[in-house]
């Protein structure tokens, strides 16, 4: 097993949902973290926590991915102590709305293309030459089930998870010659703040899309990042594409309601 001792983690969007769950599995495993959201208060209150609770050290930082200027800086600017990032979870990411293409809102696909492809880019490029230097380092994209195909109402965000697989798999050909390890985690319906923000805080909208099944929780999702990030340094997990049991295509869910 790869031994995350000590170990410097960071984790994009981990204020919530996925991204707090794999801070807390990685925390729990030994990882110091640098911890990055949009909202800092919670990503400072979730290092404290796992501070206090095992005994890494952390750093919480206000990040918005969409701005590259700011990610350059971020990264540029890190205490030495964190400077040296061994794992990196590019899990920030969003959907926004669900309307066909061409009813659709086009700020919602900015926001979706800034974030889910050109911030994973801007955190990929601020991180990855160190890793090189130091020729180690694991990089984990939280993809999506919608990177491996679509639905209706979702060809913008679908668009923006295959491209996160294009990338994992091209960063990989790119690192072909070192030690670093790229790799992909892409669940299907979990239930997280996801759909909340997918519909503008509209939450009993929200509930329906979890109704009636079980759905995977983050914890599940930090689950397999774990074993990902632990195999030992010559195995490479490409793809994990993870379901509920209930569920084995976009819609096709097995609802008791
Ligand atoms: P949440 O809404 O619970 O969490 C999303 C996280 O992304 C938050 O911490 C949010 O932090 C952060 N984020 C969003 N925009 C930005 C930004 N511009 N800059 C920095 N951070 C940002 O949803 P999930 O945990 O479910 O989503 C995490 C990832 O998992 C996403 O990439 C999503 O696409 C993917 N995913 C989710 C699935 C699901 O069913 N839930 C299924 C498949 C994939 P803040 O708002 O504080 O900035
Ligand atoms: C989220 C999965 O099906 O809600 O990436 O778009 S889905």
């Amino acid at each position: 097993m790869f031994d995350l001792r000590g170990k410097i983690a960071c984790v994009t969007g981990a204020s919530s949902g996925i991204g707090k769950a794999v801070a807390c599995s990685l925390a729990s495993a030994g990882c110091d973290l640098i911890l990055v959201a949009r909202r800092v208060d919670k990503v400072d209150e979730l290092g404290g926590y796992l501070k206090e609770k095992y005994g890494v050290k952390y750093f919480a930082g206000k990040l918005d991915v969409r701005h590259r200027e700011e990610v350059e800086k971020f990264f540029k600017q890190l205490p030495k102590d964190f400077a040296g990032i061994d794992i990196l979870i590019n899990n920030a990411g969003l959907a926004k709305g669900a309307s066909p293409l061409h009813t659709d809102k086009i700020d919602n696909w900015d926001t979706m293309i800034d974030t889910n492809v050109k911030g994973l880019l801007y955190v990929s490029r601020a991180v990855v030459p160190g890793m090189v230097e130091r020729d180690r380092g694991h990089i984990i994209n939280i993809g999506s089930i919608a990177g491996r195909g679509t639905y209706p109402g979702g060809s913008v965000y679908c668009a923006t998870k295959h491209a996160v697989n294009a990338i994992t798999n091209g960063l990989r050909k790119d690192l072909t010659n070192t030690s670093i390890r790229v790799s992909t985690v892409d669940p299907a319906f979990t239930e997280t703040e996801f759909s909340i923000v997918r519909f503008d805080g509209d939450t009993e909208r929200a509930k329906k899309v979890y109704e009636g099944f079980q759905p995977l929780v983050a914890e599940d999702i930090a689950d397999a990042v774990l074993f990902v990030v632990t195999r030992p340094s010559h195995v490479t997990i490409s793809d994990m594409v993870i379901y509920p049991t209930a569920q084995s295509d976009f819609h096709l869910v097995n609802r008791k309601n």
